[in-house]
């Protein structure tokens, strides 16, 4: 019996500063209702979907930007979307701030902040919780640059690792579903611990400018779809997954984001794009058994791959520079040196 699951990115268009979270969950509600009616069992929704993208904003005081926060989840505001994904049966996962207090390493209780998403199952239960790891942009105002992207200012990094959980969503008894939140996807990293765990569905949401913010240097604009797409098409391929990330689009208070919404099989092929940077849903009949064939060959972790010389990638954070060449410098070196 194939295991098909009809899934949808939900791509949202522009969220002004002044937009209300009713008015992002009213445009959520339609586009669930429309994905309904082309037999959509779940739907993803951008990251931060439930305001415009706050982070290129300056607060001095953090506590000032709690208002871009969800203190709870479901909330009076997403409480409507969450009755009517029951009602429709449909599931979905939602990127939003999140406000929590919550003891931290040290165990003290406080105010703790996280760029995070959840995955609802078709009765409203939220089945998994993911916090985003890989904050880009910086923590302080930079004058340099042209807009702030001032995530490592109001978020904390996640710290619940990239967990994958075996649940039913649609007509399925069971898929292996994980997740990761915008630039977590440019980071092999994160596609590896999941694909590690056997994940089948990596959904994903990214608020992405269309434009190089950095004042770092020139970046050619049609490199910022391209890098995008392929980070997600070569995670999903490397790692025999699907994979839905859905933007939020359009120009929020005079930024642009880019949309090129995407889903993808475990080939890395493109099965379903976005066109425009509104709102609009695309949807794609996915069969699970298509990891199958990765999993069992090129990618058959058990079978090829080898940690032991792998140990960099946990043991440095930052690249070190290596050994200059001389004519007695040794033709090779012993995997373990980290010297
Ligand atoms: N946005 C961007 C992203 O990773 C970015 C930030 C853009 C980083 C382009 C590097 C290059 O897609 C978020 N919200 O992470």
């Amino acid at each position: 019996m194939p295991r098909i699951i009809t899934v949808a990115a939900a791509q949202l268009g522009p969220l002004q500063k002044a937009d209300t979270r009713q008015v992002a969950v009213e445009r959520m509600m339609r586009l669930m209702e429309r994905a309904q009616t082309r037999g959509v069992e779940l739907v993803v929704f951008p990251e931060l979907a439930l305001t415009t993208f706050f982070p290129r904003h300056y607060h001095e005081d953090i506590g000032e930007a709690d208002g871009w926060f969800e203190h709870a989840m479901p909330s009076n505001e997403t409480a409507p979307l969450f009755a009517l994904a029951r009602k429709l049966g449909i599931a979905f996962h939602l990127g939003y701030a999140e406000l929590a207090e919550e003891t931290d390493e040290t165990g003290s209780l406080r105010k703790r902040r996280f760029n995070t998403s959840i995955l609802v199952n078709g009765r409203g239960e939220i089945v998994l919780k993911y916090r985003k790891v890989h904050l880009p942009g910086h923590a302080e105002f930079d004058p340099k640059r042209k807009v702030q992207h001032l995530e490592k200012r109001y978020f904390e990094v996640g710290n619940l690792g990239f967990p994958v959980i075996r649940a039913p969503i649609g007509g399925l008894s069971g898929i292996n579903m994980g997740m990761m939140i915008c630039n977590d996807r440019r980071w092999p990293e994160a596609w590896r611990v999941l694909g590690l765990q056997g994940v089948e569905l990596v959904t994903l949401g990214y608020n992405t400018p269309s434009l190089n913010m950095d004042a770092a240097g020139f970046e050619a604009h049609h490199l910022r779809v391209f890098h995008s797409h392929l980070s997600i098409q070569a995670g999903a391929y490397q790692n025999a997954t699907f994979a839905v990330a859905t933007a939020k689009a359009g120009t929020e208070d005079g930024c642009e984001l880019f949309g090129h919404s995407i889903i993808v099989n475990p080939q890395g092929e493109i099965m379903a794009q976005a066109t425009s940077w509104d709102d609009e849903l695309i949807t794609a009949d996915c069969d699970l058994d298509m990891c199958t064939l990765g999993r069992t060959t090129i990618f058959a972790f058990d079978k090829h791959r080898r940690p032991e010389t792998y140990t960099r990638i946990t043991e440095q954070i930052g690249a070190v520079e290596p050994p200059v060449w001389s004519r007695d410098t040794p033709t090779h070196r012993r995997s373990t040196d980290l010297a």
